[in-house]
C-alpha cells in the first residue's frame, strides 16, 4: 500500500472547500463560506482552501486577463478574511493536477442519471442544454475529485452546494463498493450559521450571486461605503415593520433576507437580533444594516484592495500551498490508481 495513506474509516478530521474566481466576492460568498472557512481553521481540523480556476471555466468563456486578476484577488479575499496561508493550505485548483487526473476517474463512476437531476446543471444550463459544455456538465465529478483528492471529511458550503456534496458522497460509496474497499471518505457537507442562502437585494426568491447581470443584487465585496448603503437602501422590501419573532418571516422572503444578513454579520441569532428590530420599519432598519455592513466589509476590502498590490507575494502563497496541497493528493491519487489495477 502507498505510504501515508489511510484506507480505515479513521480518517484525519480535513476540510476541504472552494470558491470560483468567476467575478468579484459577493456578500454571500463571505457569509456562506469564507467568514464560516474562518471559523472553522480556529477548530480541531486541517484545513484546505481552494480557488477553484478549473471549475470558473465550465459556464462560460473567461477572459484571460480578468481569470487570472479573479484568482488574486479571491486569494486576497480569504487572506484578509482571516484564512492564515501558515494555518491553512491554500492554492489555485489548476496548480494540482491530481484533482483533474481523480475527476477523470469518476467521470467513470458517477452515472449520467445523477448529474442530469443536479440542479446546479438545471439552472446553469437552461434550455439550452445541448449548447453547455461537457465541463458544465461533469462539475460535480471535479467537486467530489477536489474533496476526496485529499480525503477530506467536513465540506463547509452555503446550502445551494449541498446536493453536489451529496453527489461526492454518493460517488465515494460507489467507487468503495464497486472496488470492495473502504478508501474514501463520506464527507460530510457543513452548513452552518443565519446565511447559508443569501438572497438576491432585488429578489428574495433568488441566490446571490457573483455572476446576476443586475449589479444592485448583489454586495460585492470590493463596494465602497456608499455603494453598500446605496444598495441597502434600495433593496426590496415589503411595507410591514419587522416581526419580533422568526415566525412573522415565514413569507417575507426580502425582509427574512435582510434580518439574515443581520443576524449572520453580527454573530447573533436572529430571534436576538428580531428582540432588539421588531416594531421598526425599513427605513430605520436599514441604515442600521448598512452601518454594520460597511464596519464589517471594509477592513477585508481594504486588506484586499492592499494585498493587491503584492501580487507577488500573492502568488508565492498560491505556489507554496499548491506544493503542500499536492504532497497530500499524489499518495492519495496514487493509490486509488493500484485499487483500479492501473500498473504504476
Ligand atoms: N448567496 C449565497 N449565500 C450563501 N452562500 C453562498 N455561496 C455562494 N453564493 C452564496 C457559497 O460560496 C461558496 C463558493 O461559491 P462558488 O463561487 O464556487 O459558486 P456559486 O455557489 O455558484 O457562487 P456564485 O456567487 O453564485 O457564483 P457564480 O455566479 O459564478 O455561479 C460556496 O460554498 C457557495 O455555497
Amino acid at each position: 500500500m502507498t505510504e501515508g495513506v489511510q484506507t480505515s474509516p479513521a480518517f484525519t478530521k480535513r476540510v476541504f472547500s472552494g470558491i470560483q474566481p468567476t467575478g468579484h466576492l459577493t456578500l454571500g460568498n463571505y457569509l456562506g463560506a469564507l467568514k464560516r472557512f474562518a471559523e472553522v481553521q480556529e477548530q480541531d481540523y486541517e484545513t484546505i482552501f481552494c480557488i477553484v480556476d478549473q471549475h470558473a471555466i465550465t459556464a462560460t468563456l473567461q477572459d484571460p486577463a480578468a481569470l487570472a486578476r479573479a484568482t488574486r484577488e479571491l486569494t486576497a479575499g480569504f487572506i484578509a478574511s482571516g484564512i492564515d496561508p501558515e494555518k491553512s493550505v491554500l492554492f489555485n485548483q489548476s496548480q494540482v493536477a491530481e484533482h483533474a487526473q481523480l475527476a477523470w476517474i469518476f467521470n467513470c463512476v458517477a452515472r449520467m442519471g445523477w448529474m442530469q437531476r443536479m440542479t446546479q446543471w438545471k439552472d446553469k444550463a437552461g434550455k439550452n442544454s445541448q449548447n453547455a459544455s461537457l465541463g458544465l456538465f461533469a462539475y460535480p465529478a471535479l467537486m467530489a475529485a477536489d474533496i476526496l483528492v485529499y480525503h477530506a471529511t467536513h465540506v463547509p458550503v452555503g446550502e445551494d452546494q449541498k446536493q453536489h456534496v451529496e453527489l461526492t458522497r454518493d460517488i465515494a460509496t460507489k467507487f468503495n463498493h464497486d472496488y470492495g474497499v473502504d478508501f474514501f471518505p463520506i464527507a460530510e457537507p457543513v452548513i452552518e450559521g443565519a446565511a447559508t442562502r443569501v438572497m438576491s437585494l432585488r429578489d428574495g426568491s433568488k441566490k446571490m450571486s457573483k455572476s446576476d447581470p443586475s449589479d444592485m443584487s448583489r454586495i460585492n465585496m470590493t463596494d465602497d461605503a456608499d455603494t453598500i448603503a446605496s444598495k441597502i437602501r434600495k433593496a426590496r422590501t415589503d411595507p410591514d415593520a419587522l416581526p419580533s419573532e422568526a415566525k412573522g418571516l415565514e413569507d417575507r422572503a426580502e425582509a427574512r433576507n435582510l434580518v439574515n444578513i443581520y443576524a449572520a454579520l453580527s454573530d447573533q441569532s436572529v430571534e436576538d437580533v428580531l428582540r432588539d428590530v421588531g416594531g421598526k420599519q425599513f427605513s430605520e432598519f436599514k441604515p442600521m444594516l448598512s452601518d454594520l455592513a460597511v464596519a464589517k466589509l471594509s477592513p477585508i476590502s481594504t486588506e484586499m484592495a492592499r494585498l493587491m498590490e503584492h501580487q507577488d507575494e500573492i502568488d508565492t502563497i498560491l505556489r507554496k500551498g499548491a506544493e503542500q496541497a499536492r504532497a497530500i493528493a499524489a499518495p492519495i491519487l496514487s493509490r486509488t490508481y493500484e485499487i483500479i489495477g492501473m500498473v504504476r
